[in-house]
């Protein structure tokens, strides 16, 4: 399969990379592309040096599938025009995401919905897609009332510029590069993406909105808050699930650990539980601290950690390939 990863000198376009090459996509030929400035640079894929190539030489080549991970104003500029050759899309930007005649898509939860038509997929943000993995198999189980959301998001989702601030602010280098408007280490910033009139910030309306159009119930109630931390290896979030109907706990642990794409690590007595560092560069997601909230009936607090570069971004995209490729739709 011909394959173009657009993006592919950024961090999660570099994660692509490596992850059509662990997963050993059945990739024939490579073309990484970038913007005009990348042109030329050269990517390393299975060993070999490709030359970045830029977008309007991608789309002439025409190539079966083209993964987007090249910011929005790219993809909404681009994709159509990909899309207009033959060419099927799957973009990681938030652009199209909420774009009624666009899938979006967690291959564990809602594949079933692509068909040969779809030509531009959406992938979710990184903190929706770790939550939904969870959510789905107990949706489907005990049906959810309400999710209330409250994230601790790695500095690896802001690209280079997050890490290269955390990285210089803790080794004490002066620099501009400047991803978050506070210092980021020895911190947690309540602020990812720009807030909007109703007080959420963009990132938190993402969760509210993305959950229920993957879920395919608009009755979900969610609400959340997201932090960056100063970490590097993924993304946690704590989650209180209020459900229409009453659980018992071991049964729902088994639901969970017989999920797809679900690692449960749930031993408290023996300091059992996610971490970023454990979930680095790893594809699963992982869901721990299962208690039930004393507080009100029929609802769970969890923990969820995963890779928000793997299967919070490249992974994802590139599973959603994979099941196009499985059932003939490209
Ligand atoms: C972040 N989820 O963590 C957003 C975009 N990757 O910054």
């Amino acid at each position: 399969m011909k394959v173009a990863v657009v993006g592919a000198t950024g961090l999660v376009g570099s994660k692509m990379l490596q992850v059509l090459e662990e997963r050993n996509f059945p990739v024939t030929e490579l073309y990484p592309v970038a913007s005009e400035k990348s042109v030329g640079k050269e990517v390393e894929f299975k060993g070999k040096k490709y030359k970045v190539i830029g977008l309007q030489d991608a789309i002439d080549i025409k190539p079966d599938v083209a993964i987007f991970s090249a910011g929005g104003a790219t993809s909404t500029e681009w994709a159509p025009r990909f899309a207009e050759a033959g060419i099927t899309v799957v973009d990681n930007s938030s652009a199209w995401r909420m774009d009624p005649t666009k899938k979006l898509v967690v291959p564990e939860v809602n594949a079933d919905v692509l068909t040969a038509e779809d030509k531009i997929i959406a992938n979710p943000n990184c903190s929706t897609i770790q939550l939904v993995v969870a959510l789905a198999p107990l949706h489907k189980k005990y049906t959810i009332k309400r999710v209330v959301v409250s994230t601790y998001q790695s500095v690896t989702g802001s690209g280079k510029k997050g890490v290269d601030q955390l990285t210089n602010e803790r080794n004490k280098v002066e620099s501009d590069v400047k991803a978050y408007a506070h210092p980021i280490d020895m911190n947690a910033l309540p602020h990812i993406d720009v807030f909007l009139e109703n007080g959420y910030t963009k990132e938190e309306m993402k969760m509210v909105k993305e959950t229920c159009k993957i879920m395919g119930d608009d009755s979900i109630k969610v609400t959340a808050t997201t932090v960056r931390v100063p970490v590097m290896g993924g993304h946690s979030e704590s989650v209180n699930v209020e459900f229409e109907n009453d659980f018992e706990l071991d049964e729902l642990r088994q639901i969970l650990a017989d999920a797809p794409g679900i690692v449960v690590e749930d031993d408290v007595q023996n300091n059992v539980y996610p971490m970023p560092l454990n979930a680095h560069d790893k594809d699963d997601t992982f869901v721990g601290r299962l208690r039930r909230d004393e507080s009100q009936p029929n609802t769970l607090n969890m923990w969820i950690v995963s890779d928000n570069l793997r299967k919070g971004a490249a992974t994802n995209t590139i599973q959603i390939a994979e099941y196009l490729a499985e059932k003939g739709l490209i």
